[in-house]
């Protein structure tokens, strides 16, 4: 049995982004493996949230991971504050990554564009998240794409570690799906879908309601050729759709090329908002559910203490192999 790893931040509604990239491969998964699922808070405060708003936030993410199937009785899902080895290990971390390596962050980059100075949590939101994996020995780390790099940054601290101590860190692999791994905003399709993007029409929410979804992806943005073709670099804005009706509808891009040949975007757009309903309404009738239940708050504080047995071993491990403590 492989161990798994995976957080979602507790900054907004997820988005079919977040679902398609990462959280559909959390179900698939716990099916044949260990699973541990972080609603990762602490990384949320790199930038500035309303503690109430991000309380809610919180409670939010754990009903979501459960509405689309994580099965508490399976996995463990808890909160990345609960857990206090986190930002131990982090800061022991910390001293064993380098500026240069961190700088190189293009998640960096594109969030402190702009700004004469950045949060420095921002800029070492890599070693926190390296931290969250190597914690638990995992083997596996199921993301989006735009998270390649930091898993490529946690890999090369944990080889680094265990050359210069005794072979103190599992070496994980993250796991990228094909369909999904990189779903771009509506109403910009060279850049990600995100929770925080000002214009809510640029991403579908999982809870949103059913003429919002539409609308979004009625207004997305497209081009004025007006033919229905898989072109990154031509036509982002139809292939970002045509990635997401794959994502949903199961058929593969070349298919649904074949079936819209000849058909404008209008009808396209129409059937493609019909699918992403369909899709979402189980998750939300689920998600009402669950976030209404006295049980929520059990499964947390029951998931920190599982969470926190399998921490304390590793953290007692980091510590005898660098000499911390007496
Ligand atoms: N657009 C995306 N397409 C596919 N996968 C995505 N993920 C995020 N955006 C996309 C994956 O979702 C998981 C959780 O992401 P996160 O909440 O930890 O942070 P993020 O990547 O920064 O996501 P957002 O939505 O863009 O949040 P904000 O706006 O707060 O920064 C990860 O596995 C990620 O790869």
């Amino acid at each position: 049995m492989k161990r798994v790893f995976s957080g979602v931040q507790p900054t907004g509604n997820i988005h079919i982004g977040n679902y398609l990239g990462a959280l559909r491969q959390f179900v698939e998964l716990q099916e044949e493996n260990e699973c541990i699922y972080c609603i990762v808070d602490m990384h949320s405060i790199t930038v500035p949230q309303d503690p109430k708003e991000l309380r809610k936030h919180i409670l939010d993410v754990a009903a979501l991971y459960m509405a689309v199937g994580v099965d508490p009785k399976k996995s463990i899902i808890f909160v990345q504050s609960d857990v206090s080895g986190h930002a131990e290990l982090s800061w022991v971390l910390t001293c064993c990554s380098y500026t240069g390596e961190l700088s190189r962050m293009t998640q960096f980059k594109d969030k402190s564009r702009g700004k004469e100075s950045a949060p420095t949590g921002l800029f070492t939101y890599p070693i926190l998240m390296a931290a969250d994996i190597l914690l638990y020995d995992t083997d596996i780390v199921p993301v989006g794409n735009d998270q390649k790099q930091h898993i490529e940054i946690c890999r090369d601290i944990a080889i680094r570690v265990n050359h210069k101590y005794k072979n103190t860190f599992v070496v994980p692999d993250g796991r990228f799906l094909k369909a999904g791994a990189r779903i771009m905003a509506l109403d910009d399709p060279t850049s990600k879908m995100s929770k925080s993007a000002e214009n809510i029409h640029s991403r579908i929410s999982l809870l949103d309601e059913e003429g919002k979804i539409k609308k979004s992806i009625m207004r997305s943005t497209t081009d004025s050729d007006g033919e229905i073709r898989f072109d990154l670099e031509e036509k982002p804005g139809v292939s970002n759709l045509l990635n997401i009706y794959s994502a949903f509808s199961g058929e593969s891009v070349d298919e649904i090329v074949v079936k819209y040949a000849g058909c404008g975007y209008g009808d396209f757009k129409k059937e493609l908002a019909t699918i992403t309903q369909e899709a979402l309404v189980p998750i939300k009738k689920n998600f009402n559910e669950i976030r209404q239940s006295e049980e929520l708050k059990n499964i947390l504080i029951n998931g920190a203490e599982r969470a926190n047995t399998i921490a304390e071993k590793t953290m007692k491990r980091v510590k005898d192999n660098f000499g911390l403590g007496f």
